[in-house]
């Protein structure tokens, strides 16, 4: 395909004149090399060929300062085509480092190469680094701990030490033919085998003991847990036996400190909580497993992943740890309290008045099988999903934002409804099997620059409601109210929290239920909006925000890279 390439040799030269104006002093720049490439790991007495960054698996994590630069050089020594995505990253302008597959960018083939240029700006806290095509991210991810800039500090007491602790899941078998043979037969994915701690499942499992994810605490210290749920499918509670978590920061933002025994992550977000060691020295179990929002009769990965917090002077095997007690597997009511408990550190000015009302439903749907085929979907149909009844459809020769920037006509339409084509009761029992079969589309909703933007995302019942973590790329965004039930702008207004809403670049929409954010369209460029379960985004849970330039450069997306990968 025919790219307008003239400008972009300037685009290395407009980096580093960005890097001279707005970096701080004392700002650096992180040059890294991220070689993907396939090892062999072994978890759970089984050995399978694993695609991991420079053979780490989870991947090197990324501990930079606010305002500092990244270099992140991806030579893919792989056979899968391959993009880095780097989740929560504003990625101001400049799109084309955002990463996911044929929304900004083509992917990197096997045998290239891409180098990742961008700036933190004004964010601090714990983000993730991952793949963004398949399921390649299954196991191609790390951690991005981005401190306060240097000379400054936490909102709360310096704790002793930092741990990034990442849950996973784990397949024994490639999880690209997990999803594969999902997308083949219409049914659901074949659950992962364990849950995993830092890519440990931790001693409940056979073969894992040795290698357990151990946290080394002194009494009397406060320690700073830094969690990501980098799982694909699961929503996860988190509790540490005996010990209360002060959650301080969600995504890559403050709250206000909130003690619970008790967190929810769902895949996408980050929670950070610090622990105060202030129990009989010993070994407590810091415990993970599902919260699962739909049918307890679907199949879900019902395992529970260990680390250890140990005190000091405890010797391994001395007793065995504290198991905590986690909630039951649908706690629904446990997820709606720790959400409400969630809140802004400060004060926020809400953007206002609106001028985008933007009302999304997101949910299943079931697509009938095609005539002399079986489909093994629930009543031999094919599982989909879809967001105001339009499943997303990737393009193939080029990205949504190539095809923006250059005018390439014919490789997405910008029609994506403002809210839904057709109203039902969006979580009533009997909704009518006429309304299950979306439409496949490569529809974008456009926002002029500057724009207020209020989005209401409602779950439907079709077929079966979940919760839906949903990201948006490029923004971050507060999250006014969640609630249950079909959303009543009139009624549920009242519920908004327009004094200190949390802002999140994931918001859970709770199962049955609805969530209301606000943002202003501020960064230009296409902006992927999907469900952060990975087999709902591969089934179309997903839409794109083309957000215009606005005046002069400033407001206008850069020129692409040179080096940006072709399809
Ligand atoms: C945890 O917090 C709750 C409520 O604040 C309190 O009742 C409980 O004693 C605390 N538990 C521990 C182990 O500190
Ligand atoms: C997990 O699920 C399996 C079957 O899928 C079941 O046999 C087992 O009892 C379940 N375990 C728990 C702890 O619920
Ligand atoms: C959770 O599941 C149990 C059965 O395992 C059931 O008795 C209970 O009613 C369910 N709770 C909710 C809130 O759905
Ligand atoms: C499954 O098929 C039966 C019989 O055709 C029908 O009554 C039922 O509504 C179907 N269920 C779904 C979820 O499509
Ligand atoms: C569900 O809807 C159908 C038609 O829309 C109706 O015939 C049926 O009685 C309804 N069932 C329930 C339980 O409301
Ligand atoms: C989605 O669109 C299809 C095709 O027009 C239609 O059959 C179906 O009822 C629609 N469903 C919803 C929920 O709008
Ligand atoms: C890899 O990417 C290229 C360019 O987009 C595409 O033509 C090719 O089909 C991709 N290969 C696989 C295995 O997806
Ligand atoms: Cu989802």
């Amino acid at each position: 395909m025919e790219i307008d390439n003239l400008s972009s040799s300037s685009s290395f030269w407009l980096f580093l004149w960005f890097s001279v104006l707005f970096l701080a002093p004392n700002a650096e720049v992180h040059q890294h090399d991220f070689v993907i490439k396939a090892v062999p790991v072994k978890r759970l007495c089984h050995t399978r060929s694993t695609i991991t960054v420079n053979g780490q698996f989870p991947g090197p994590t990324l501990l930079v300062r606010n305002g500092d630069s990244l270099v992140i050089r991806v030579v893919n020594q792989a056979k899968y085509n391959i993009t880095l995505h780097w989740h929560g990253i504003r990625q101001l302008r400049n799109g084309w480092a955002d990463g996911p597959a044929y929304v900004t960018q083509c992917p990197i083939q096997a045998g290239g190469s891409y180098t990742y240029r961008f700036s933190v700006e004004d964010q601090e806290g714990t983000l993730w680094w991952h793949a963004h095509n398949s399921w390649l991210r299954a196991t191609v991810h790390g951690a991005l701990i981005i401190l306060p800039k240097l000379h400054c500090s936490y909102p709360f007491a310096p704790p002793k030490c930092e741990f990034p602790l990442i849950l996973g899941e784990w397949w024994n078998a490639n999880p690209l033919d997990i999803i594969r043979r999902a997308l083949k037969t219409g049914a659901a994915p074949q659950p992962s085998d364990s849950l995993t701690i830092n890519g440990q499942p931790g001693d409940l499992y056979k073969c894992s003991t040795k290698e357990t994810t151990v946290i080394p605490v002194a009494a009397g210290e406060t320690i700073l847990l830094r969690f990501i749920n980098a799982a694909m499918l699961t929503e996860l509670f988190v509790s540490v036996a005996d010990h209360n978590m002060t959650v301080v920061a969600a995504d890559s933002s403050y709250t206000k400190p909130f003690t619970t025994s008790v967190v929810l992550i769902a895949p996408g977000q980050t929670t950070d909580v610090l622990i105060h060691a202030n129990r009989p020295a010993g070994r407590y179990y810091i415990a993970a497993r599902a919260y699962q929002s739909g049918s307890l009769n679907t199949p879900f990965d019902n395992t529970t992943t260990t680390a250890i917090l140990i005190y000091e002077n405890q010797t391994p095997g001395h007793s065995p740890p504290k198991l905590p007690v986690l909630p039951p597997y649908n706690d629904t009511a446990a997820v709606a309290a720790f959400s409400a408990g969630i809140k802004g550190l400060y004060a926020v000015k809400i953007p206002a008045p609106v001028d985008e009302h933007l009302f999304f439903t997101v949910g299943l749907g079931l697509i009938s099988c095609q005539q002399g085929k079986t489909c093994s979907g629930p009543n031999g149909t094919l599982f989909t999903t879809s967001m105001n009844n339009y499943s997303f459809v990737l393009p193939k020769g080029l990205s949504l934002l190539q095809a923006a920037q250059s005018g390439v006509r014919g490789v997405f339409t910008t029609d994506f409804p403002a809210s839904p084509p057709v109203k039902f009761d969006y979580t009533g029992d009997n909704i009518s099997t006429s309304l299950y079969q979306p439409v496949r589309a490569t529809k974008l909703y456009p926002l002029k620059y500057g724009s207020v933007v209020q989005l209401v995302m409602q779950g439907t019942n079709i077929y079966m409601s979940e919760e839906h973590p949903m990201h948006i790329h490029g923004y971050e965004f507060l999250v006014l109210a969640t609630g249950r039930g079909n959303f009543d702008a009139k009624r549920d207004a009242a519920k908004f929290n327009l004094v200190d809403p949390p802002r999140r670049n994931t918001v859970g929409v709770p199962v049955k239920g609805w969530g209301v954010i606000r943002f202003v369209a501020d960064n230009p460029g296409v902006w992927f909006v999907h469900c952060h379960i990975d087999s709902h985004l591969s089934w179309g849970l997903a839409m794109a925000f083309l957000v215009e330039n606005g005046a002069g450069e400033l407001q206008s997306t850069a020129p692409p890279p040179l080096d940006l990968p072709k399809c």
